[in-house]
């Protein structure tokens, strides 16, 4: 059904439908929503969910009454609605303080400030029981090669989240960390840019089960990239601890459209994966959280069309996804496609290679020329699937 149910997962950052629609070319085109507004808002759209930047919430720089008060009122509309904060983030890149970077800031009193800035934000995670924190570094990079030492950078980049690690474990909070790749925008060059380097980044840190990455559906795109596939790597390292959904038109600018307004079939394709990717059941279990930007052409109105939208599109596609499995034809083709004999072993149990130099089956008897000439039926299932997502069959 397109009804969404809390065991979905739909989560909302703060900033996405809170976003003013101000662009580096005009004005905000929208008047702010008071955050308690938007979680009454949320919880009635189907969300089960609720993300923030420590400046989402309390406007930076407020005094600590201010921000007491703002809290508290957040907590009840929390109480109110049973919504959840499943993640926190921190606001790096905002406030001209970081305009060369928050952890890697060239200045050190900025990197300090970065890091004490975190903290104080997992302090306030911890209290409203969220589990994940994180990191996108959209400050952490360059315009000129000359102006960052990128060994020197990375060390910092190591620096500063084995310190978050550290204190989490310290604390008790027991977070785990997501670090968000993007390509460029609004640095020239980020670094970490892709789900690839952020995965290898991770490798290198003190407790590294402790990190993961949030990739983002247009970020990747950006790059030009397969998101679904980035995301099966991601699986496949036990290495996605939250993702960003949203909509984006191939490399150009990042759009942050509605999940599904981009590239329809690769939404498709990552639905199915999340959805049905383990042996038909759920591969991913986090939050769905949906991190748009409602279009500046759009009103207060068609802010909250929009972000039901992202609701009604993933349900839309979890129940195509569902007949696209379930339909006999597909699972034919499928077997023709020999799609289920990859996940066979290619050595037979206990097999070594000395066995396999022995066994004349597999080359001087292989016949190359018939295994070349074998048709795979790919486009037969491309086609089967599409017909699916189309509401065709
Ligand atoms: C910012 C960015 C997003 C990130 C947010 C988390 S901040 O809006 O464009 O992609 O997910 O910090
Ligand atoms: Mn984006
Ligand atoms: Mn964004
Ligand atoms: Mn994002």
């Amino acid at each position: 059904s397109v009804q969404a149910t809390r065991d979905d997962k739909f989560s909302f950052g703060l900033w996405t439908v809170g976003w003013q629609a101000r662009d580096p070319f005009g004005d905000a085109t929208r008047p702010a929503i008071d955050p308690v507004e938007t979680v009454h808002k949320l919880a009635e759209i189907g969300a089960y969910g609720v993300t923030f930047h420590d400046d989402d919430l309390v406007p930076f720089g407020a005094d600590a009454q201010t921000r007491d008060g703002i809290i508290a009122g957040f907590k009840k509309a929390l109480d109110e609605t049973g919504l959840i904060v499943p993640m926190v983030t921190t606001n790096l890149f905002t406030h001209p303080v970081f305009k060369d970077g928050g952890f890697t800031s060239n200045d050190r009193t900025v990197r300090r400030y970065a890091l004490r800035k975190v903290l104080r934000q997992m302090d306030l995670g911890a209290e409203l029981g969220a589990k994940t924190l994180v990191l996108w570094g959209g400050r952490e990079g360059a315009e000129y090669d000359s102006a960052k030492d990128v060994k020197a950078a990375l060390d910092r980049y190591r620096e500063a989240l084995n310190l978050l690690a550290q204190y989490s474990e310290d604390r008790g909070y027991g977070f785990r960390f997501a670090i968000e790749p993007k390509p460029n925008e609004p640095r020239g060059d980020i670094l970490l840019p892709t789900a690839g380097h952020a995965i290898a980044f991770t490798q290198e840190l003190e407790r590294p089960e402790l990190f993961g990455i949030n990739p983002e559906v247009g970020h990747e795109q950006m790059s030009n990239l397969n998101f679904t596939q980035g995301i099966a790597q991601a699986l496949w390292h036990g290495k996605l601890f939250h993702i960003d959904l949203n909509g984006q038109h191939g490399p150009k600018y990042d759009q942050d459209l509605v999940f599904g307004h981009g590239d329809l079939l690769n939404a498709f394709s990552l639905v199915d994966l999340l959805e049905n990717g383990l042996d038909g059941g759920r591969a991913y279990d986090g939050p769905r959280h949906f991190d748009y930007k409602p279009s500046r052409t759009e009103d207060l109105d068609g802010v909250w069309e929009s972000a039901k939208a992202n609701i009604k599109m993933y349900l839309l596609l979890k129940e195509r996804a569902k007949a696209f499995r379930a339909d006999p034809e597909v699972q034919a083709a499928l077997a023709a496609s020999k799609v289920a004999e990859l996940s066979t072993p290619t050595l037979n149990a206990g097999e070594t290679y000395t066995d396999l130099l022995a066994d004349r089956s597999a080359f001087e008897d292989f016949d190359a020329d018939a295994a070349g000439a074998q048709g795979y039926g790919f486009v037969k299932l491309n086609q089967l699937a599409i017909e699916h997502l189309l509401g065709a069959r």
